[in-house]
């Protein structure tokens, strides 16, 4: 066979993984005010003023709350912009990611 030309698979490939999705979860602090982390949380995430409302509350009560999952990428650089959007205002606002299971 000449070199240049490709020997068949002797085992084909069986399974073609989805690309594992991160989480975006909002972190509670006693400092940033309830309405600018429903602000943020509307202009990065589009959420309406109700949904935007449910996650913050649930982050305020419980100390986290997930806000959505992305790809690795949008997941990094949605919550980069959202803690940026709360560091520009002095805030502590935190926004992390972690891979789903
Ligand atoms: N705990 C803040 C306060 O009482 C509000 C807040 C909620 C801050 C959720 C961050 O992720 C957060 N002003």
């Amino acid at each position: 066979m000449p070199s240049t030309v490709a020997k068949p698979r002797t085992k084909p490939k069986t399974k073609v993984e989805r690309p594992r999705l991160h989480k975006v979860i909002l972190v509670n602090d006693d400092f940033t005010p309830r309405e600018f982390v429903v602000s943020v949380l509307k202009a990065e995430f589009r959420m309406t003023e109700d949904q935007a409302h449910k996650v913050m509350i649930t982050a305020h009560r419980r100390g986290v709350c997930v806000v959505a999952v992305f790809t690795k990428d949008v997941a990094e650089t949605k919550a980069t912009r959202a803690t940026d959007a709360g560091r520009a205002q002095g805030y502590p606002l935190l926004f992390t990611t972690e891979p789903e299971e």
